[in-house]
């Protein structure tokens, strides 16, 4: 069911598949697909799907209630998400399509009436390795829906080989004065422990790119002063809650998968303390109150496989507002995680029959899913009356 260590430990070529997002799926109790429009056993709400895509990885609404889906080979979609037709939006980046990486997160910046902002991640070529980027453009959806102005504003530090763990969500905070994206540690492990580059890190950056002047690491300058947190593995879930705390889940290695409050200068722990094990199977050590990391909020062994993340805020499920939601790839399921202030607990796991990669919130309260991978569709979700 879990992947085979031998493979893992011998055959470096391996090394993608076994130590990331690729990890085998395990179906959930019902393991069938979800049909349209009704609930399986147990779940609160209908799933009714509205488009098939391509290995979409994120998704955002406009404030006209269409949304933009990115799909991971290079595409990105405008929907409607009523009648489910998309449109291609133009000037996107050329991305690097390989392994894990490819084109990733889409957010807006904050409304300001005007024409919208638009921060996209996606993974760019170097000679011979690859790194991901933070590029910022003026979205135009008068017409043809186009990137206009498209700059690049961030790039992951040092450029390096390998196709996995970039990471790369974004979120802006609640003042809307501060980006973060979150930078995976490569496959590399021992980057995340190290302040002069920003893998395995989470960063905090001005609107356009540069460090945010009092980060925790502001007077060492150049990238470390771009470092928010560190001794992060692969995070892949990245939200603000309504009283502006940052969450972010991320991939353990076998077992250990966190959700983490994140806090201003702290030390999440990658590699040298995890709730999982490495895929060799030999031991990491668990967090320990004094270890000098800061230890998960909820932690899942064996792997979930944590994605998209999104704190509830509307009125159509009132019981769940403030709950955090995360899509669980191999463990094919929407998840809840109940917050409460700065402590979490796990609440729901449904099964999805499918690896869930993004969770949104549409603006009238619906939640919002995307399936991954060839023929990820995108699925509303509506209280069951
Ligand atoms: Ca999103
Ligand atoms: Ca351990």
């Amino acid at each position: 069911m879990r992947t085979p260590v031998l493979g893992c430990l011998v055959v470096a070529a391996l090394l993608a598949a076994c130590t990331g997002e690729s990890r085998p799926s395990t179906p959930g109790p019902s393991g069938a697909p979800t049909g349209a429009g009704t609930p399986s056993a147990g779940q609160p709400f209908v799933v009714t799907p509205v488009a098939t895509l391509d290995q979409p990885w994120s998704m955002t609404f406009l404030p006209d209630g269409r949304a933009l889906v990115a799909e991971r080979p290079g595409r990105l979609l405008l929907v409607d998400v009523v009648q489910g037709s998309t449109t291609a939006v133009e000037g996107v980046p050329e991305v690097v399509d390989a392994g894990q990486g490819g084109l990733h997160d889409v957010i807006l910046a904050p409304d300001t009436g005007g024409e919208p902002t638009a921060y996209l991640s996606w993974v760019e070529a170097g000679e011979g390795v690859t790194g991901g980027v933070v590029g910022r453009a003026r979205l135009d959806v008068t017409g043809t829906p186009t990137l206009r102005g498209l700059e690049v504003i961030w790039r992951q530090t040092p450029k390096t080989s390998g196709d996995g763990h970039f990471s790369l969500r974004l979120a802006v905070d609640p003042t809307g004065e501060h980006l973060f994206v979150t930078s995976g540690e490569r496959q590399k492990m021992q980057p995340a422990q190290d302040l002069t580059n920003t893998l395995g890190t989470i960063v905090r950056l001005t609107p356009d790119g540069g460090a945010a002047p009092d980060n925790p690491y502001a007077a060492r300058g150049g990238v470390s002063a771009q470092i928010w947190s560190h001794g992060h593995r692969n995070p892949l879930g990245i939200a603000f809650d309504a009283q502006g705390r940052l969450w972010a889940d991320e991939m353990g290695p076998r077992g250990g998968d966190e959700v983490n409050l994140i806090e201003r200068g702290a030390n999440y722990g990658w590699p040298l303390a995890s709730n999982g094990s490495h895929y060799s199977g030999q031991d990491i050590p668990d967090h320990v109150a004094g270890d000098g990391f800061a230890a998960p909020a909820v932690w899942w062994n064996p792997s979930i496989s944590p994605a998209g993340l999104m704190i509830y805020d509307g009125t159509a499920f009132p019981q769940w507002r403030g709950d955090a939601f995360l899509g669980a790839l191999s463990g094919q399921a929407l998840i809840r995680v109940d917050l409460d202030g700065t402590s979490a607990a796990k609440g729901d796991q449904w099964s999805m029959g499918a690896r869930i990669r993004e969770v949104e919130q549409g603006p009238d309260g619906a939640i919002w899913v995307l399936e991954d991978g060839e023929g990820g569709r995108l699925l509303r979700l509506d209280p069951a009356a």
